[in-house]
């Protein structure tokens, strides 16, 4: 298949692009460099050297053979190029994961909360309208969120994207009809999500496009195979307060000796999944398309749910005689919830996920020992504009981390 990857040059983009081609399909990667530009107004960055795109697909060609194309376009404004190169190249499948990812980014300024909202609404919409104008037939994957569910215990397991509702009004008989779950996003990150997803719906119910949503967990983990074939393919690892991921995050503090920063009592509870397994849902995904005006095909792309307290507790067992500080939570989230949601889809298509006890922690552990030489201190603990409220330092066994 000819296989775009829109934000190809990203922390789960990169190795999307690298295991697709590995697997034999023609790969071009469409990404604007705004990850990069990010890290450069943040003063932050990847713990591991990452190099430019250039070298980065040179390299793969050096130990592959494989011809991976670029195209910098911004897509959330660049309409005309986005169609045009659809129009030239006419792939089979686009993923789109090129948008704004990070929940503090979204969230801590008003810049920053604009700059999310209409580069990832844009985009999507752009990247629709453009398969729809240029009459191509390319299945759309894009990258969702658990967090559209909210982060309050719902009570029940979160079906695949639909939920049968039995609705009433004005004492009329109950309809039963098959609606999207209702959204309820707790940052502006999350809401242009929701809105995708009501966006891809509407582009395959009305226009043809053939969509499959992902709705994903927080990814965790760095390498995938294709990755570790040359140190030039490295893939970025995240650590700083706004773009780390907590079990990330959890793994370069350890290696630093600098204490998990759990934010609050570490009871929310969220979504999992290691990157290989990001990588085998992908290509499933890609595998099995919907039908053509089919409805849009909706996967949770999840491995299992934890408490960030529980991982903490892990965390504790691989580096002992780490401390934990229970920090003022920075975002604005519930303390504590309860969360489960159905992976019945992937899981019946062949996927057994990994757990974050099934041993995958050494390769993190390996990459944050490996290069926490060059981490920066200063961008791990969070930026908060709320009132500062006393750090509690403990051993993991005082705050309950124990299993
Ligand atoms: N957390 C800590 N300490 C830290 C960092 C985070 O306790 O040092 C907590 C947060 O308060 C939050 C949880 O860990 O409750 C997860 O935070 P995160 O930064 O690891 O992940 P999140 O902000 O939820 O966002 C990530 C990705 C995003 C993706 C999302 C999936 O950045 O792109 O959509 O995971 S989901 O979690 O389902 O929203």
């Amino acid at each position: 298949m000819k296989i775009f990857v829109l934000g190809g040059d990203g922390f789960c983009g990169w190795p999307l692009a690298l295991r697709l081609s590995a697997n034999g399909h023609d790969v071009v990667i469409v990404d604007n460099g705004s990850r990069r530009r990010i890290d450069e107004d943040l003063k932050s960055g990847s713990l591991t050297p990452i190099a430019d795109l250039k070298d980065r697909v040179a390299t793969w060609h050096e130990v592959s053979g494989r011809k991976i194309s670029t195209a910098c376009i911004n897509l959330a404004r660049d309409y005309r190029r986005i169609r045009n190169l659809l129009v030239l190249e006419r792939p089979d499948a686009i993923v789109h994961l090129a948008e704004q990812r990070a929940v503090p980014y979204s969230m801590n300024t008003v810049a920053g909360g604009r700059y999310t909202f209409s580069n990832n609404i844009c985009a999507t919409t752009n990247v629709m309208m453009a398969i729809k104008e240029s009459g191509i037939d390319a299945h759309l994957v894009h990258i969702g969120s658990t967090g559209i569910y909210g982060y309050e215990t719902l009570g029940y397991c979160v079906p695949e994207g639909y939920i049968r509702a039995h609705l009433h009004a004005d004492g009329s008989p109950s309809k039963a009809l098959d609606i999207l779950h209702p959204a309820n996003p707790l940052s502006v990150y999350h809401l242009t999500k929701a809105q995708d997803q009501l966006a891809l719906a509407f582009f395959a119910k009305h226009e043809g496009v053939r969509v499959t949503e992902l709705v994903q967990g927080t990814v965790w983990g760095t390498q995938t195979e294709e990755n570790v074939r040359d140190e030039r393919l490295i893939n970025r690892f995240d650590y700083d307060a706004v773009y780390g991921t907590v079990l990330n995050r959890f793994a370069l503090q350890a290696a630093l000796g600098y204490p998990l920063t759990v934010y609050g009592g570490g009871g929310q509870t969220r979504a999992f999944i290691h990157i290989g397994d990001v990588m085998r849902c992908v290509q499933i995904a890609l595998d099995n398309p919907p039908d053509r005006g089919a409805r849009m095909q909706v996967f949770n792309q999840i491995a299992e749910t934890m408490r960030v307290r529980d991982i903490a507790a892990l965390a504790a067992h691989v580096w002992p005689g780490v401390l934990v500080d229970s920090l003022h939570n920075p975002r604005d989230e519930p303390p504590s919830n309860e969360f489960s949601l159905s992976n019945e889809g992937f899981r019946s298509l062949g996927l057994e996920p990994r757990k974050i006890k099934d041993g995958l922690l050494a390769e993190i552990r390996d990459v944050a020992a490996r290069y926490a030489h060059r981490a920066d201190r200063s961008v791990i603990a969070p930026v908060t504009s709320a009132p500062k409220r006393r750090t509690v330092r403990k051993r993991p066994q005082e705050l309950g981390l124990t299993n």
